[in-house]
């Protein structure tokens, strides 16, 4: 879901796709072997948006000099914050931190919590893993950026179990009308949530629909 067109970027000297197919496939890798050391983690949530996590920072997020935060960089605000032992193995596989954060995920004393925490990873951007409060500071930093005429992007990612809670409409409604057209809403449509079938426990359909009426453009 979008209220702009996006655009991707290749990186220089290579197949925009197959970059970031690899930096799914590394990131597939080091999240699973996180979550199997720290014997805790949603596999499912994480497995599930490691190809949005290739494209997002393979191709498509501009982040200057990498790791360093640049007030021009793009943002991404992983929403659906249980999935954070993909960010961090995300991170990793661009290159933008060492492969022992994604592998001392959940560890006590370490800054690779379940839940991405913005004092302990900058990276974050914001903390996240109560649903729905990610995506609504993403509205705020992208309102923030208009206001300081910066043109870099929000994205946010989204479970679609996530779009149950209200707050997500509440921030869909704002965006529109604030007619934020530097914010992306990707939702990982898996069709679940943690212990069922998103329709078994609330029906999201007719979903895309459901943001076009909120004022989006919903692919
Ligand atoms: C406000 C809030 N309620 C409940 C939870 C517990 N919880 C963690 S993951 C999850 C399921 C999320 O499903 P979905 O958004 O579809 O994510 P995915 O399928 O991508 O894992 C729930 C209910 C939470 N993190 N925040
Ligand atoms: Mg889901």
């Amino acid at each position: 879901m979008t209220l702009a067109a996006t655009k991707t970027r290749a990186r220089p000297g290579g197949d925009a796709a197959a970059f970031a197919a690899s930096i799914a496939r590394r990131t597939r890798q080091l999240a699973i072997a996180g979550i199997y050391r720290a014997g805790s983690g949603h596999p499912g949530g994480a497995m599930s948006c490691a190809d949005i996590l290739g494209v997002l920072y393979g191709c498509e997020l501009n982040i200057p000099g990498g790791a360093a935060l640049d007030p021009d960089r793009d943002r991404f605000v992983l929403s659906k914050g249980h999935a954070a032992p993909a960010l961090y193995a995300a991170w990793a596989a661009m290159g933008y931190v060492g492969d022992d954060i994604p592998l001392a995920l959940r560890r006590i004393g370490t800054t690779a919590q379940g839940h991405p925490h913005v004092l302990d990873q900058p990276l974050s951007e914001t903390s996240t893993g109560s649903l729905g409060q990610g995506v609504s500071v993403a509205v705020g930093m992208a309102l923030g950026l208009r206001h300081q005429g910066r043109t870099a992007r929000v994205y946010a990612l989204l479970g679609d179990g996530e779009c149950q809670e209200g707050e997500v409409w509440e921030a869909a409604m704002s965006a529109a009308h604030h007619r934020l057209a530097n914010l992306c809403a990707l939702i990982d449509y898996n069709k679940l949530q943690s212990d069922d079938r998103n329709a078994n426990i609330m029906g999201l359909e007719r979903f895309a629909s459901n943001w076009r009426a909120f004022g989006w453009k919903a692919v």
